[in-house]
């Protein structure tokens, strides 16, 4: 079990033998150049190593004409003018004497990546293939694709194992028209596709690349078009897309599989997408795919021309799917506002426009408004927006019926070493400045994946290989100090217990252990909480989130200065008491509970970019299993994968195994079967994105004027 790599050398044997700009990119090494970086990274040796096999012309016939397959064969034996000639026919391709044999092995790579993860034999897995597939249609060639590798892959896995639902997440920069048609009618195959459109002024010019394409008969809402109108799209717009766009839809949909056309031409560097996207992006995207499907997610090449950025890329899809924790993202998140915010590091020189109009937010509305009609995910979802919305959080309470105070600023995160504990005395503690966190950036993987904190030992049983336990522990009388104000911390087990979340907090934060969970007696558990954030920000963490479930309340006297942004969901109102001090009330339907997820939490935790991230799942949490996992399991993006989950020991032992196997990079199960938020809950919870996206961009979804921050 892991992660499959399917791969096999005869694929670079394909290459342009005239003179042709525009199919010059496709060549050889963007194979060579991936697998290259994948073997130095010591990726390659991670992976379950699979030879690709040709598809057999039965196989091809699952989705072109038997006289299109054959006319593909006949390529063989064709000489240069004759290639020349037919290629000439399509629309950006050129055939080679080995076309044949590769595009076979191409459709077979993406087959026999089906077959492992379908059969078990792995978890999810990559296919390294060219040509790629996504423009080829049942019977033409068309962008550098012969045979839909993706396509076939998909009528594979309902054919030979019976499949009902396939989410085809599209990423290459270029619009997949050959997989959009081929599956335009059928209900089993949610296709979805972002692709540089420029309002039909770029390749490939289709009316039908715009969001009111949405499918025909039975399949009307399982084509959905992101059309990006202008380039220079990021991480921010990347990721705001998944959220507010694809990620609803999919868990709505609740696939079985998840097949990727992976086209790396939408990351920064690449002549035809001229985005802006880093290589860090696509882990926490296929992070984010993990989560559909009980993590069987396909991801088969596409696009991707810039062949350093392309094989970063690569490494960091792999990585993901090996279930290591993806880096955080360089810069700040907002979408679509200017270039210079842009492309941090070594990428930095790349902006190629100077400012932008607010782009990325009207091509998200507008698939929105187009998609409405068929997905109850986004439905009721009134009007907000920058321009409807409170220009300062203070100005609406009463209006919106919600408790409002006043914060006293948007206070910048102070550095490390600033004073963190509020004039709190801590008598026995080191006086020098906090630890710096280590750089969570370009760091290896921690040595300790996951430390659980654990008072049962029958609890371990259930835990996963990798996953260790905490037995290092702060010394008892700096345990005693952190203590000292929570009679419920003062002695026994509950003091052992803080000895190591000390601990633990501390190893999470200078990157030697990469995350935790502590099962803690349900008296404990509030005193607990707080000292670890006391801890978190004294040890150097600038940003702290706090996701807490249950009736919790946040420590009063801890400072709202930007350091800690405390989200609650508990059994009551709405309520942003500041900008970093939200509650929200707790969803019954699993609508209503990835609304909250998909359209709140993370917005606002990748916005925040924390350091670490406290999960905390309180008295009278009132989630399933599978929605802690959920949780928890998305919650590992914003912060590079630093989590820290506390949890009620009583009544549900097992939440703490659970929660370590997705921590560890598991697939969480599934939420079960979908139902529709009310709409007053809906309503509830757009009212308090309409007030948060002031200062919360990427909560955003509409592009309208009003946006006061540009100049
Ligand atoms: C797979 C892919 C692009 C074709 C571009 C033609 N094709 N101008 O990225
Ligand atoms: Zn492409």
């Amino acid at each position: 079990m892991g992660t499959a790599l399917l791969y096999h050398e005869d694929m670079t044997a394909a290459r342009l033998l005239w003179d042709d700009p525009q199919c010059a990119i496709e060549t050889p090494e963007r194979l060579t150049a991936a697998l290259e970086r994948l073997r130095r990274r010591g990726l390659e040796r991670r992976c379950l190593r699979l030879a690709a096999r040709e598809a057999s012309e039965a196989e091809l016939g699952l989705v072109h004409s038997p006289e299109y397959v054959a006319l593909v064969r006949g390529t063989e034996a064709l000489d240069v003018e004759a290639l020349r000639e037919l290629s000439a026919q399509y629309d950006a391709v050129y055939f080679h004497p080995s076309t044949y044999h590769c595009a076979r092995l191409a459709a077979g790579a993406a087959l026999q990546l089906v077959d492992a993860v379908l059969t078990g034999a792995a978890h999810n897995g990559l296919a390294l293939v060219r040509p790629p597939g996504h423009h080829s249609q049942r019977a033409a060639a068309n962008g550098f694709c012969v045979f839909n590798n993706v396509a076939l892959a998909a009528k594979h896995a309902k054919q030979s194992y019976g499949l009902h639902r396939i989410l085809v997440v599209d990423w290459d920069i270029h619009h997949g028209q050959g997989t959009q048609y081929i599956f335009e009618d059928d209900p089993s195959v949610l296709y979805f596709s972002w692709h540089r459109y420029e309002y039909r002024h770029f390749w490939p010019f289709l009316r039908e690349s715009d969001a009111d394409a949405v499918g025909r008969g039975r399949g009307l809402g399982f084509t959905v078009n992101l059309p990006w109108n202008q380039v220079g799209m990021g991480n921010a717009d990347y990721l705001a897309a998944f959220l507010h766009v694809l990620l609803p839809l999919a868990f709505e949909f609740d696939p079985e599989l998840v097949l990727v056309s992976a086209g790396f031409d939408s990351a920064i560097g690449d002549p035809e997408g001229q985005m802006q996207a880093t290589p860090e992006c696509f882990a926490h995207l296929t992070q984010l795919l993990l989560a559909l499907a009980g993590g069987r997610v396909c991801a088969v090449l596409e696009g991707g021309y810039h062949l350093e950025s392309l094989a970063e890329s690569v490494c960091m899809t792999v990585q993901a799917l090996l279930g290591d924790p993806a880096p955080p993202l360089p810069g700040t998140l907002v979408p679509c506002r200017r270039y210079g915010e842009r492309g941090e590091g070594r990428w930095a020189g790349r902006r190629p426009h100077p400012t932008l109009p607010r782009s990325a937010l009207e091509s998200i509305q507008s698939v929105r408004a187009a998609q409405a009609p068929h997905w109850a995910s986004l439905q009721h979802q009134g009007q907000w927006g920058p321009g409807r919305g409170p220009t300062h959080i203070c100005a609406m309470g009463r209006e919106r019926g919600v408790t409002l105070t006043c914060l006293p600023a948007m206070a910048p995160a102070p550095s490390p070493g600033a004073s963190s504990l509020e004039g709190r005395p801590l008598p026995l503690l080191p006086r020098e400045p906090a630890y710096k966190v280590a750089a969570l950036s370009c760091r290896p993987s921690p040595p300790i994946c996951t430390a659980v904190v654990l008072t049962t030992p029958e609890a371990t049983l259930c835990l996963p290989p990798g996953v260790v336990r905490q037995e290092e522990a702060a010394p008892q009388e700096e345990a005693e100090a952190w203590a000292r104000p929570h009679g419920a911390l003062a002695q026994g087990e509950a003091l052992t217990v803080l000895g190591k979340v000390l601990c633990l907090v501390d190893r999470i934060l200078d990157g030697q252990v990469g995350s935790g969970i502590t099962a803690i007696p349900a008296p404990a558990l509030a005193a607990t909480l707080d000292v670890s954030i006391r801890r978190g920000l004294f040890h150097g963490a600038q940003r702290l989130l706090c996701v807490a479930v249950g009736q919790l309340d946040r420590p009063p006297d801890l400072a709202d200065d930007g350091r800690t942004l405390w989200l609650n969901f508990r059994d009551e109102q709405a309520a942003a008491l500041s900008v970093f001090h939200v509650s929200v009330p707790l969803p019954g339907a699993t609508g209503g509970f990835l609304s909250c997820v998909l359209g709140l939490v993370l917005p606002l935790a990748y916005g925040f970019q924390p350091d670490l991230v406290l999960v905390v799942l309180g008295p009278a949490h009132g989630l399933q299993d599978p929605q802690a996992a959920l949780l928890v399991t998305l919650l590992r993006g914003p912060a590079g994968g630093r989590v820290l989950a506390l949890v009620e020991e009583e009544p549900k032992p097992q939440l703490a195994g659970i929660l370590a196997r997705v921590l560890h990079g598991e697939a969480p199960p599934s939420l079960g079967p979908f139902s529709a938020a009310s709409p007053e809950f809906t309503q509830a919870l757009g009212h308090l994105r309409g007030q948060l996206e002031v200062h919360w961009k990427m909560l955003q979804v509409a592009g309208e004027a009003g946006d006061t921050v540009l100049s």
